[in-house]
Parts: structure tokens; sequence; C-alpha cells
């Protein structure tokens, strides 16, 4: 089955991404340079995985007492059968240890309202409710205290489908419940007891503040400054009282956020467990995510969701165990490292750490040359991580040209070092092309006149999250240009990615760059208002790019309905 929600926008219910922590602040500065993290949701739902009564749920597993609509008394006969006797928390914690994880935040209290530890706040809890009878958050706090990894909670403050009074179960309970009765009676003790019985919390984790009012959320902010004052709140404590930013579910972003932040993923489509999804992201995927969120300065916080037997499932173990033998190689690149002012290049990421400056890189040149740009009279030395010997360092005016091997040196992600590799301050922060790679302009790069940018977030089965920053409500004469260098002269095939309505089918555009011109008519791609995006890559035309400064220019000609074309990007991909 595909159930959607009754809300589209989730991001009404996540609250704003804005935070009060400043990345220097001393509460924080832990987690300034941490970025691997584990996510773990593990819950009643990972026992149904993805079921119930012989008919299938696909989408987020954790969300299945909603999509069911089952009454809160039938899904929490889930707890008679709960028996998660496979756990064992110091295989999950060394897997996370192993794997360069540096925090790891579980699922205290999902929206299901279901306790996994002992509550005296609420029987509905694992210890109370289910034939295993141990508290698994006590045994993670135990191995994580051992490993010296921060242990950190999730915790639903606002939504609770098992509970009349809280928010969230709208199939169950019609009658208008009493928000602060639940407060205070199962939120706050909770939140109390897991900062009381648990050791040391690096962070409370928040989850859908929905309306929560701004009093609630700094009553909770209360709780645990009272209990534990060094414990991070995230941004999804609501009303932006968190101490840091946590992004949309599964957004990487093209720019960094102000302050302190996280990204957050999952390794399939699905949070907690379900059996019907095995569309499991590869190691380079998720090494490349991990990436382009580090060369921004932020944490890459990755889910696993344990099984109802409490195993974690192969295809997770396997990749976290890829992931750690890679950053047991290069971790230098990420733990501590800053974003480098080159920030992401069409071949990658960029950090800077102790005086080094780490490319990593996800593309590799067809043509075997990579240019680092700005750099080229201020680098000594330029090395592969693993590899034997040197580069030689071509100088091209302000620039350096590297020649590569035919292959790269690492099968997931090779990195570059380069010394001394800081590069100058006063380093002009531009955009370049790059021959013999794909060259993007996105959205949030565009100077825009007559347009603006707009962001589209949508669901494909059921809370997978997808999210695209496109210019939006083009008027006539609308443009958005891009200035850039081009670092050498090369043909490039020109490919637009948008979304075009029906009703703004046929509208036309210009794009120049350089000495070439094209025009095209916007396509029909699908996508609507209120339906899910379906932004298409089109083929343009060849250009030809002479090295130099430039300036790529889309214009409207012609506009049918302005609020039905969305640009995504401009692509440039070699001619070979
Ligand atoms: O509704 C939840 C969802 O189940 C999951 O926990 C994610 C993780 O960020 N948070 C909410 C949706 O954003």
């Amino acid at each position: 089955m595909n159930t959607r929600p009754e809300s589209d926008n989730m991001s009404d219910l996540w609250g704003a991404p804005v935070a009060q922590a400043s990345a220097e602040g001393a509460r924080g500065a832990w987690f300034r340079d941490t970025r691997f993290a584990m996510f773990i949701h593990w819950g009643l739902y990972s026992e149904a995985a993805g079921h119930w009564q012989g008919r299938d749920y696909h989408g987020i597993a954790e969300w299945l007492m909603y999509s069911a609509r089952l009454p809160a008394a039938d899904y929490a006969q889930l707890a008679t059968c709960f028996n998660p006797v496979d756990f064992d928390a110091q295989e999950w914690v060394r897997l996370a240890v192993d794997a360069g994880m540096k925090y790891l935040v579980v699922t205290a209290k999902h929206h299901d309202g279901f306790a996994m530890f002992k509550s005296s706040a609420s029987a509905f809890n694992i210890v109370d409710a289910t034939p295993f009878g141990r508290d698994p958050l006590a045994e993670l706090a135990a191995a994580c205290a051992a490993e010296g990894l921060k242990l950190g909670f999730y915790y639903s403050q606002y939504q609770d489908w098992h509970e009349p009074d809280a928010a969230g179960n709208t199939w169950d309970f019609t009658a208008p419940g009493d928000f602060d009765r639940y407060l205070r009676e199962k939120a706050r003790p909770q939140i109390e007891e897991l900062l009381t019985n648990y050791g040391p919390v690096a962070l409370i984790w928040f989850d859908t503040p929905g309306d929560l009012s701004r009093a609630d959320s700094q009553d909770l902010l209360d709780t645990i400054r009272h209990f534990q004052p060094d414990c991070l709140v995230n941004s999804r404590l609501g009303n932006g009282l968190g101490d840091y930013v946590t992004l949309g579910d599964q957004e990487i972003p093209l720019t960094a956020p102000e302050g302190l932040w996280e990204a957050i993923d999952t390794h399939n489509d699905t949070w907690g467990f379900s059996a019907l999804d095995h569309n499991w992201k590869s190691p380079r995927e998720l090494l490349s995510r991990l990436v382009r969120v580090a060369s921004l300065g932020g944490n890459y916080l990755l889910n696993v969701g344990p099984t109802g037997r409490g195993r974690l499932p192969e295809p997770s173990v396997q990749v976290l165990r890829e992931i750690g033998a890679w950053l047991h190689r290069h971790g230098e690149s990420l733990y501590g490292a800053r974003p480098s002012p080159l920030l992401q290049q069409a071949w990658g990421g960029t950090t800077t750490a102790g005086g080094k400056l780490y490319l990593h890189l996800l593309q590799w040149p067809n043509n075997r040359e990579l240019w680092v740009p700005g750099l080229g009279a201020t680098v000594q030395r330029a090395r592969f991580f693993g590899a034997e010997g040197d580069l030689a360092l071509l100088r091209e005016g302000e620039h350096l040209r590297l020649e590569l091997p035919d292959r790269p040196p690492d099968d997931l992600v090779s990195v570059l070092e380069l010394t001394p590799g800081a590069p100058a301050a006063d380093l002009p922060v531009r955009a370049y092309v790059h021959p013999g790679l794909v060259n993007e302009f996105t959205a949030p790069f565009a100077r825009v006149q007559g347009c603006q940018l707009g962001r589209r977030s949508w669901m494909e089965k059921f809370g997978d999250w997808h999210h695209l920053d496109v210019l939006e409500g083009w008027t006539a004469a609308a443009a958005a240009e891009w200035d850039f260098m081009v670092l050498a002269a090369d043909r490039f095939h020109l490919s637009a990615e948008y979304e075009c309505w029906a009703e703004a089918d046929g509208s036309e555009f210009e794009v120049t760059i350089g000495d070439n011109r094209l025009t095209f008519p916007a396509l029909y791609t699908g996508g609507g208002e209120g339906l899910r995006t379906r932004a298409r890559e089109v083929c343009l035309g060849l250009v030809e790019l002479p090295t130099g400064d430039a300036t790529l220019c889309l214009r409207a000609l012609e506009v049918q309905a302005n609020n039905a074309f969305l640009l995504a990007k401009l692509i440039l991909t070699p001619f070979v």
C-alpha cells in the first residue's frame, strides 16, 4: 500500500532550521568537527517491518501505525511479541566506532509513543510491556561509555500516537485532548528519566515540533539545561530554540546553513526496518554524501534500522565496515577539518586541516587533467593518499594543473593532499568550469531577475523525502545568470534540469554562454501543483567554451504560466 500523509508539507512539522549556538560556542565544541555519526531507528515498528495483517506498507516503516491507521490498542499488541533477543549493544557501538562515527542517536520514543527504555511515566515501554524485559538504552549507554562514543536520544515530543492527549493520532482519538497534560505527565517526565538514568547525554534529538508553542519548547529546553547543562539540543525542538540545525530528512545541501549543523540520511528509503526496502545506497554514494556535507562544514548522521530481533541489516553492517576502512585511511582529511575556500568544485569537495588542503575526488576527469584553481603559486607538493610518489605540479598562471593516473588510486573516493595547502585567505571565492568534467550551475548560486529561489520537497513512496532547490516564478524576460571562469577550453553538451508542468509546456527560453546562443521550448515533464516533483535533464545543444571569464544566462522569452516552470540547474557535460 502507498499511503500519502494528510499534509504533504512535512516541513510544517519539522519547524524552521534555525539554531542558537554559533560554531564557536563551548557547548557545541565537540560537535563542530565530528563529521560522521550513527542514527538508529528502532521500536515496535521494526517487528512489523512494513507488514500488517497480510498487507504491505511501503515507505518509512516507523509510520506503519499511521499508514495503516491502526487503533492504538491494536498496535500496542506488537509489544507482546517484541523480543529482540539478538540485540547486542556492544556490537552496535563497536560497529559505529569502527565505522568512524563519533556520536550515536537512538530512538528513545518515536511517534508511536513506545518508550525503548524503562519508564515510570508510562507502562508502554520495552521493560514493562514486552517479553524482552531489558532496557536497551541502559545497555547502549554502558557500551558507549566503554567505547568513548557520545550518546544522544531521539524523542518525539509533539506526536505521540498512543496518547489521546498528544498530537498526531487523528484517526483514533477524535476528541480534543489535553496537550498540557501529556507534556506534564509523559513527555517531560520521560525526558527527565533520559537525563538522569543514563549518564552523560550528549544530545537530545527532538522531532516534528509541529505547532508546539514557544513556551513548551522553552520548557523542554529548561528541563534539559537543568539536568544536563552540556547536553546539545537539535533545531527540531521547535521555535528556533535548539542549539544546532538539523536539516530536512535526506537533505544534502548545496550551501551551508549558519552555525552548527547536521545532515541526516537513510541507508535505503526508510528509517525503521522494512522487509520491503532493498534500495541500499552504495558505499561510494554514502561516502560522497558524507564528503559533500563535510566540505560545507556539517556532520552526517546516517541511519541504520535494526530488525525486530535486534539485528542490524547485513547491507548496513557491510557498508559501515567499508566506510570505516576508508575513513581509517583518509580520516585526517575529514575529522577536525574545515571547509576550504574552494568549497566544492566540479571534481568534488575540499577541506583543510593542519595546513594541508584535501581534495575529495568524486569525479575523475576523462582527460586525466585535474585543475586546482587559484593555487598555482602556493602548492609545494601534491600526493594521493595511499599511493607512492608525488604528482608533478604544472603551474598554469594562477592555477595548478595535475596529471592524474589512468585509474583512481582508491576504489571508493580518492583523496589528494596538497602541501602547504592552506589556500591564501584572499583566494577569490568564484565559480570555475573544469575541462573534462561535468560542471553544474545550480539554482542557489544564480543572480536572478524576475524569478526567485525556491525549494521543492516531496515524497516518492511515503516519508522518503527528496529536495530540490529551484528557480521559480518565471515572468516574461526573467533571467538567471552565473559568472565563472573556464580553466581550459573545451566542448560540452549544455543541458537543463527542470520541471515543466502542463501549463508551461512550450514556454520559450534563450540561453547564452560565451559566444554560444541556444533557444529552446520548455517540454512538459510531468509534475504539477501538489504533486511529486518530476524534474528531468533535457539536452539543449553543443557549446564551445574558450579559456577565460564568461557568463551563463538563461532568459525567458515567452512564459505560458509563470509558476509552472522550475529550473534546478544547467549542466555542462564533456562532449566526448
Ligand atoms: O516522522 C519522522 C520520521 O519517522 C523520522 O524519524 C525522521 C528522521 O528525521 N523524522 C521525522 C520526519 O522528519
